[in-house]
């Protein structure tokens, strides 16, 4: 390593060592490790822009590993990124760009949030499949316009999660040879050496799910590491994962290669052992040699004339192929049509008994001639979830061109994918599954939130009127844990035109991701239902006198047997108004008079029928109201029989109303 190297390497370790030291906590080990891969990466393979983080066909750079923050805020301030030394100072404190993990939308240059080990990973995965899709669509012979490369740092914490295993084994049927995994193999987690609970052979797993496997034996020679960048871009029919053999700590004398330096400061002694160790100077803290800035500010000019260059060759493309330069203006907009939303088709159901996944699925052709940039799939259940677009062709490895992705059976990747998906910018992601299997995605879908993706998540099956299958089958809880999840937007519509208005809810929305919770059995097109939808919550049968006794608040399936209740009761002499509560975040989002008109406050006789856990319904209910919920697992039996011994028949909401009046 030649000189100016040393110090820039050094320099990365000890920016990362101060500042864990001045924050009292963070995670310096993984940074002093891993400082020479990230420089190499950075400074020899890296196309990036300082000066346009967002550039459309920059390298992506995922921070897997999120603990290691400071590996990439070293980076982000080295390159000229904004970061200034302050913020560096300011490491995990109070308002500043520098969070303990890495966090999208707050600090420019992190391409997504990381911190639960190997959501990256997936992440990754998504964003080289929208690399691969949107090159197909877009280039032209001369026209290289997306050409980028996915790398992903990744550690043995991100190897033993679940979610790699999955995310690999797709990521090579897919043969995406533009991604490129960075491990940090240092055999050194929290709990000690991974010889206690890890000793399997990541580069066998990794060839078995048909990756290129290369080692780096020596993580801190910069022309070894470089070598092996450049070998896994020349491998463009498989992914590549690059082992690179590190030392926790490099450097520490006292606690390098032991889990003491993981995440934990290094402490004034040791930090003096350590400086004299790589004869960095003890004074001042956070010290950045003037050489290495100089060294850095080398690079800007040709970072920069790369981006200049594709500027050109946009422009160029812009008067060669105007058509194709006003799609992938539309593409990247996020706009949807007003011609979509006035297409009759997506509304019109007749008068047909329909599955909301079903009426799912027919809107989604529509939506799809109007949105070409839709892509998705399920994790193995089209047939069942209604996801799969007719006109377009299924993604694999020979027809990139494809917008069908079939996930497998791997839920937690495919969250974390459709995030990168989205991430990447272009594309309008969504994807499918059974509410109950939400479980095996949440740790993706909150991190979704979080950053405030508008990605599309499709639930169906949504109650226990799945029947058969029994309670595994059946979510109970699974509506009360999304509608937990802060920025998230829950609808469960009641009949097609519901549904309809949902979907467009979920594609107007481009600050947060949207589940649509929809019935595996079919649902009566209702009488009043429609646009309103779009409110969250609106009255589809109104009171006779302008003056309910009760108001009957319904969601999905469970409106229908409200509306018939309702029937029943006005024959008795009550006068009764029934809201479709599609969504009660929509709904609690309205303006207060119109929240309001819809429930009155006061009319405090109320009746809430949804076929979930009761929970976070108290204040609809108000004071004298009551919740028809579930507080148990359901159970296997043909659907109506579970709904109708769990209460849901249009005689106990009857006598639920009357007590309720009474
Ligand atoms: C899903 C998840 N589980 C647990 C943690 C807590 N955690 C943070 S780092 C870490 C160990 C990671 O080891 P490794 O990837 O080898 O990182 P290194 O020790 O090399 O820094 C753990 C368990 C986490 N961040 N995410």
């Amino acid at each position: 390593m030649n000189a100016i190297d040393e110090m820039a390497v050094n320099t990365i370790r000890f920016l990362a060592v101060d500042a864990v030291e001045k924050a009292g906590s963070g995670h310096p080990g993984l940074p002093m490790g891993g400082a020479a891969t990230g420089y190499t990466l950075w400074t020899q393979h890296l196309k990036h822009c300082p000066e346009a983080p967002d550039w459309a066909d920059r390298d992506r750079f995922v921070l897997s590993a999120g603990h290691g923050s400071m590996l990439l805020y070293a980076l982000l301030h080295l390159f000229g990124y904004g970061l200034s030394l302050e913020e560096i100072k300011s490491f995990r404190q109070w308002g500043s760009r520098t969070p303990g993990h890495p966090e999208f939308g707050h600090t420019p240059g992190v391409e997504t949030t990381t911190g639960p080990l190997g959501q990256g990973f997936g992440n990754a995965v998504g964003m080289a499949i929208a690399e691969r899709r949107l090159a197909e669509e877009f280039n032209r012979p001369g026209y290289p316009l997306v050409d980028h490369h996915t790398y992903v740092y990744a550690g043995d914490g991100c190897m033993m999660e679940g979610i790699s295993s999955e995310a690999a084994s797709l990521a090579g049927h897919l043969k995406l040879g533009k991604l490129i995994c960075l491990y940090d193999d240092n055999s050194i987690s929290i709990d000690g050496s991974t010889d206690i609970a890890f000793t399997e052979d990541v580069g066998k797993r990794f060839e078995a799910y048909g990756w290129q496997v290369l080692r780096v034996d020596e993580g801190n020679r910069v022309e070894m590491i470089s070598e092996a960048i450049s070998e896994a871009r020349q491998e463009t029919g498989r992914p590549s994962l690059i082992m690179v053999r590190t030392e926790i700590g490099y450097g520490s004398p006292g606690k390098q290669g032991t889990a003491g330096v993981h995440g934990a400061p290094l402490g004034s002694e040791e930090i003096v052992e350590t400086k004299n160790n790589l004869s960095w100077p003890l004074e001042p803290d956070f010290y950045v040699p003037p050489e290495v800035y100089e060294h850095f500010s080398g690079f800007k000019e040709t970072l920069k004339a790369r981006k200049e260059e594709w500027d050109a060759l946009l422009s160029d493309y812009r008067q060669e192929y105007p058509d194709l330069g006003e799609r992938w203006d539309s593409w990247f907009s996020g706009q949807v049509p007003d011609k979509l939303i006035a297409d009759q088709r997506v509304w019109d159901f007749g008068d047909q008994s329909l599955a909301t996944r079903a009426a799912s699925g027919q809107v989604m052709q529509v939506l799809a001639e109007f949105l070409p940039n839709m892509i998705g799939g399920s994790a193995d259940l089209n047939s069942s979830t209604k996801t799969g677009l007719k006109q377009f062709s299924d993604f694999q490895a020979g027809n990139p061109g494809g917008s069908n992705i079939h996930f497998g059976v791997r839920e937690h990747a495919m969250g974390a994918i459709l995030s990168g998906l989205c991430l990447h910018g272009g594309l309008r992601p969504f994807c499918s599954t059974f509410l109950v299997f939400f479980d095996y995605m949440k740790p993706a879908v909150r991190l979704a939130a979080m950053m405030g993706l508008p990605v599309v998540y499709v639930y169906t099956h949504d109650s226990i009127a799945v029947g058969e299958d029994g309670p595994t089958h059946q979510p109970v809880e699974q509506l009360s844990h999304l509608r937990s999840i802060p920025n998230m937007h829950v609808l469960r519509p009641a009949d097609g035109k519901e549904t309809a208005a949902a979907w467009l809810h979920a594609l107007q929305r481009r600050c947060g991701p949207t589940a649509l919770v929809l019935s595996r059995q079919k649902l009566p097109q209702l009488e009043g239902s429609g646009k309103e939808a779009l409110k969250g919550g609106y009255i589809i049968h109104r009171e006779k006198d302008g003056n309910p006794d009760l108001i009957i608040i319904a969601s999905g399936s469970e409106v229908d047997p409200a509306l018939k209740a309702t029937r029943e009761l006005e024959d008795k002499g009550y006068s009764v108004r029934v809201v479709s509560m599609v969504s009660r975040e929509l709904f609690l989002a309205q303006d207060e008079d119109y929240k309001e008109e819809i429930l009155p406050s006061a009319i405090t006789k109320r009746l809430i029928v949804e076929a979930a856990l009761p929970v976070g319904w108290e204040s609809f209910a108000c004071s004298e109201g009551k919740v028809i919920g579930l507080d148990d697992f359901g159970a296997s039996a043909p659907g109506p029989v579970v709904m109708e011994k769990r209460g849901f028949t249009v005689e106990n909401l009857v006598r639920q109303a009357e007590a309720v009046l009474a």
